[in-house]
């Protein structure tokens, strides 16, 4: 393992063209819960299961139950950022992370002062009135009870892509030309099981390509160097 880390370091220290493209994961050592570990939303018991309360069709139907599940378990305002998202911020600052591409909705990068990131689900600071698009602040939001409605009556939806919507074309676009110019490609904290956002990391071109998550996944084989290890711990060695 230290050896891994060694080698990472030293790719990482010769580097100015980083690419990080992360999940979940990245933000279980803030405290905020992923969908996939044993511990995380998937194996936790509610009256849906989490893909289908997240889903469009969901949301549409039955928006007091999805808002209820969404409070309690997608809003996490006072997560702070750790080890990992802060050295990525501080990468990016010395001029050697060019982009952090997440499938995370939850603000951590920019909070530890990343600035290009691509949001590929969106984010939940961000929510906006379904009829007149009136945006509103997501203390708005977490404060309320019910379905939150605007002003002019309409429902306001949090800006995150739910399971049947689609994403956002200049966001993925924008990431893959990143990733593909990419010297160093960094996966972390991402079972790459959701798509269409697993497949981008099908564009890097280089040899330089690192996972580093708690459990297996399916590029483990194709990747040129693979830590299973806890994220934040290893960054923080970085
Ligand atoms: P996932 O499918 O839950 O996978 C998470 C992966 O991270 C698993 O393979 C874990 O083994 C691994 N992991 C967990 N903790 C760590 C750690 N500390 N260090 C290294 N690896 C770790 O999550 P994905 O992001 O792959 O799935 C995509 C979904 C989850 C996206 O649509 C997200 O929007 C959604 N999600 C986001 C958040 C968030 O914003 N923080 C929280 C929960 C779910």
């Amino acid at each position: 393992m230290d050896e891994q880390i060694a080698r990472l370091k030293e790719w990482v220290d010769a580097s100015d063209n980083i690419v990080f493209f992360g999940g979940a994961g990245v933000s279980t050592e803030s405290g905020i819960p992923d969908f996939r570990s044993v511990d995380g939303l998937y194996n936790q018991q509610y009256k849906y299961p989490p893909e289908t309360i997240l889903s469009h069709t969901f949301f549409m139907a039955e928006p007091e139950e999805f808002f209820r599940f969404y409070r309690a378990k997608m809003l996490a305002l006072d997560a702070q950022p750790n080890a990992a998202h802060l050295k990525l911020a501080e990468w990016e600052r010395m001029g050697k992370c060019r982009a952090v591409v997440t499938q995370n909705i939850d603000g951590l990068h920019q909070k530890a002062g990343s600035k290009e990131v691509l949001e590929l689900h969106g984010s939940v600071l961000r929510n906006y009135c379904m009829r007149c698009h009136k945006p509103y602040d997501v203390r708005d939001i977490a404060a309320g009870i019910g379905v939150p409605k605007c002003e002019c009556g309409g429902i306001i939806k949090p800006d995150v892509v739910l399971y049947e919507e689609s994403l956002d074309s200049y966001t993925i676009n924008k990431s893959v030309e990143y990733i593909r110019n990419a010297d160093i490609l960094i996966i972390g904290g991402t079972s790459l099981a959701v798509y269409p956002a697993a497949g981008l990391i099908d564009y890097y071109r280089g040899n330089k390509l690192v996972l580093v998550n708690k459990s297996e996944t399916p590029a483990d084989r194709r990747a040129n160097l693979v830590i299973h290890a806890p994220i934040g711990q290893v960054f923080a060695q970085l």
